[in-house]
């Protein structure tokens, strides 16, 4: 065994040491965000192994439940929940909880109560979980003010008041991209050490892209400005290359590509669902803080997402993101549509 090499692998920048470096930047900070990452973190490695075992362990499939949006719960999904539940509740710092699989927000018992509010959804892709393809966890967190006086409305608040977002990605490896605020980056669990080490530092978007990603299947339901772009996708007016369509149908998956390669994601509004189906709380706002963060835009066909104000935990709403020109290009589209019934 080369030892020396050996040796060199302990110096590695592991999340913990990364958010410990960034603690040490401000003084006043009592560690709690960094105690409530390492949970966080905890949930997804638990998440990411049953991920990984799942075949074997005959957790693919139906738990006999549906849950608030209709759908049927898988057990993956139900134990990805109480692994959240468990892992958040136990931190001490939170005092609200937001769960896709859960109809009315948790408040954490008051003896437990911390500063943070946490939304998430525990397994995001749902559909691809019994062929083994990529799925994911999001997740956003608030700050409250007064946590003896805490209540729904703490949680909801635009996305540009969240304090820090990311998301896991459980795919052929296992991935964990996370804002504070100040850029992102992204760590890849390495499976030998069990931890998560920095291999995609400060991420930027590329400033335009040659990919966008959408359900196509949709198109008969579409919006006039989404239709012509997604047109513009294939038959380009200014002599550029058409883009190329990639869609895997896990946010997750298809927001990551998007981030490291360049390009838009879009789950727009139709005529059958008028909202669009992605969930603001914990699908749209987690993705869009990400995306402005590396330097692209978020926009639902009104206005920069991260400026919605949700009336309640699991609404919904159209979504266009990715790279700064991509996204630039949609938003001229829906300018004009207005322009031209006003
Ligand atoms: P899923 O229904 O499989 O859980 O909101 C959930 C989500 O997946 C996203 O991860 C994904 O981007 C989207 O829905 C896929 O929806 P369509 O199947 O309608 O394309």
């Amino acid at each position: 065994m080369d030892h020396a090499a050996e040796a060199h692998r302990t110096d590695l920048m592991t999340l913990t040491r990364h958010v410990l470096n960034e603690q040490s930047k401000h003084p006043e900070s009592k560690g709690d965000f960094t105690i409530l990452l390492s949970h966080i973190v905890l949930g997804c490695k638990f998440v990411c192994s049953a991920v990984n075992k799942a075949g074997l362990a005959k957790l693919i499939g139906l738990a006999g439940d549906t849950n608030v949006q209709g759908e049927e719960q898988k057990k993956l999904d139900v134990l990805s929940n109480e692994v959240f539940i468990k892992a958040l509740t136990s931190s001490g710092r939170t005092c609200i909880l937001v769960s896709e699989e859960d109809e009315e927000a948790t408040f954490v018992d008051p003896a437990l109560r911390g500063r943070y509010c946490v939304v998430f959804d525990p397994l995001d892709g749902s559909s691809n979980i019994d062929c083994g393809v990529s799925i994911g966890t999001i997740f956003g967190i608030y700050m409250i003010k007064d946590k003896n006086k805490v209540t729904v409305e703490d949680v909801l608040q635009p996305g540009k008041k969240m304090v820090a977002a990311g998301y896991c990605m459980y795919g052929s490896s296992c991935m964990l991209v996370l804002s504070t605020g100040r850029g992102v980056n992204g760590f890849t669990l390495d499976p030998s050490l069990g931890e998560f080490i920095l291999t995609h530092p400060n991420i930027k978007i590329p400033k335009k892209g040659s990919i966008y990603s959408v359900n196509e299947g949709n198109a008969k339901n579409w919006d006039e400005p989404t239709a012509r772009y997604v047109e513009r996708c294939k038959f380009p007016q200014d002599g550029s290359s058409p883009k190329s369509l990639r869609y895997v149908g896990s946010m997750v998956a298809d927001v990551h590509r998007t981030l490291l390669y360049g390009g838009i994601f879009l789950y727009p509004a139709d005529k059958k669902s008028p909202n669009g189906k992605l969930r603001v709380l914990y699908e749209v706002f987690p993705m869009s803080f990400l995306m402005e963060q590396a330097g692209g835009q978020a926009f639902t066909g009104k206005g920069r997402a991260l400026e919605l104000v949700p009336t309640k935990i699991h609404e919904r709403s159209p979504i266009f993101l990715g790279s700064y020109d991509d996204v630039e290009e949609i938003k001229t589209l829906y300018a004009a549509s207005v322009e031209k019934e006003a």
